[in-house]
């Protein structure tokens, strides 16, 4: 099969600190604080104490990915449970229920597979899913995910910034927007019948927000590969956008002087647009966007999160947008 079992391989990552060296290293650091430590200094160690709780769930082949030195790429947010990443999805491809994916995209087969990289770029070309997994050094980033829907979630990711693929092709002075268009087989997607969506499934980023470093090609969570329901053998993680932006199981990637028109922006131009930036002051039409339930908090007195503005990341992102009316360009 494409992905075997590698339960014998030697994992030097953090996942090997004990939950009672966790626990240590915690009661350090408060005394630390406590005696005037920084905040830049907790935050350092909250990153740490993150990635140390995302053992590998030894399912599927092993993708370790080093410490990422990119600025936010580490909330200090608890990681949601392998669990509910896995079994909560939205892969319309596969089905409108939550559960849908898990369910059914066992017949989603990520290899081999390419990914055709064209348009405005001096050197075209089609890369391959094993030179795709060598052509940078993976990372371990800790994302939030929040869902135009109003539920969130924390992701360890594993994968490197889309940046080092694009700087590959060497985009021209046309090249103002990227056009991410993923997989559309009816024979491995059975819900492709359905039209809550136009497939092929397209998403699109500004040239500027694509070459940002916190933009994630992901090819794995949780020191695995990608589980098929979370979009193998590689999407897109881009963590102030609402999650509908991250396209799963991505075949091509264009270049264009011109913004593209996504699916959801086709389909309901009035409550998807573009930039679908996350924003607590901008409602969607239907609902408002201030909360958020944390999936994995859901028990009876659970309370409701506040939804930040560029969901956390305002600090890497907003200078992106400066000068820009958000609610109109929403
Ligand atoms: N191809 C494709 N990509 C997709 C979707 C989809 O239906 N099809 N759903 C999007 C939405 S709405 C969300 S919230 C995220 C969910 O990612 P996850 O299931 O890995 O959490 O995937 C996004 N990418
Ligand atoms: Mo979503």
């Amino acid at each position: 099969m494409h992905f075997l079992k590698d339960r014998g391989f030697v994992h030097p990552a953090s996942s090997e600190i004990t939950p009672r060296a966790v626990y240590e290293q915690r009661r350090t650091m408060l005394a630390a604080l406590a005696a005037g430590g920084s905040g830049l200094a907790l935050a350092a160690w909250a990153g740490r104490e993150a990635m140390a709780q995302t053992p590998r769930p030894n399912k599927l082949a092993a993708l370790p990915g080093q410490r990422s030195a990119v600025a936010g790429a580490a909330t200090m947010e608890r990681p949601t449970a392998y669990a509910d990443i896995t079994t909560y999805n939205n892969f319309y491809e596969f089905g409108t229920d939550k559960a849908d994916p898990a369910r059914a995209a066992g017949t989603l087969k990520p290899r081999p597979w390419t990914v055709a990289v064209e348009g405005a770029v001096a050197k075209p070309r089609s890369f391959d899913l094993d030179e795709l997994l060598k052509l940078a050094p993976m990372e371990e980033r800790v994302y939030r995910l929040r869902c135009v829907e109003g539920w969130s979630m924390v992701i360890p990711w594993v994968g490197y910034s889309l940046s080092a693929l694009i700087k590959r092709v060497e985009p021209t002075s046309d090249a103002k927007f990227v056009e991410f268009v993923t997989l559309a087989d009816p024979k491995q997607m059975p819900a492709l019948g359905s039209r809550v969506l136009s497939w092929p499934y397209v998403e699109g980023l500004r040239m500027d927000e694509a070459m940002n470093p916190l933009t994630l090609l992901a090819f794995g969570l949780y020191g695995e590969v990608l589980p098929n329901q979370n979009g193998a053998p590689l999407r897109l993680a881009v963590p102030w956008k609402y999650g509908f932006k991250s396209g799963k199981s991505i075949v091509k990637i264009r270049f264009t002087d011109k913004q593209p028109l996504t699916s959801w922006n086709r389909t309901a131009p009035e409550e998807y647009g573009f930039y679908s930036n996350v924003n607590p002051n901008v409602d969607h039409p239907r609902w408002s966007q201030a909360k958020e339930r944390r999936i994995g908090e859901d028990g009876l007195f659970a309370k409701k999160r506040a939804t930040q503005m560029f969901n956390g990341y305002e600090a890497q992102v907003a200078s992106l947008y400066a000068g820009m009316d958000l609610k109109k360009f929403f």
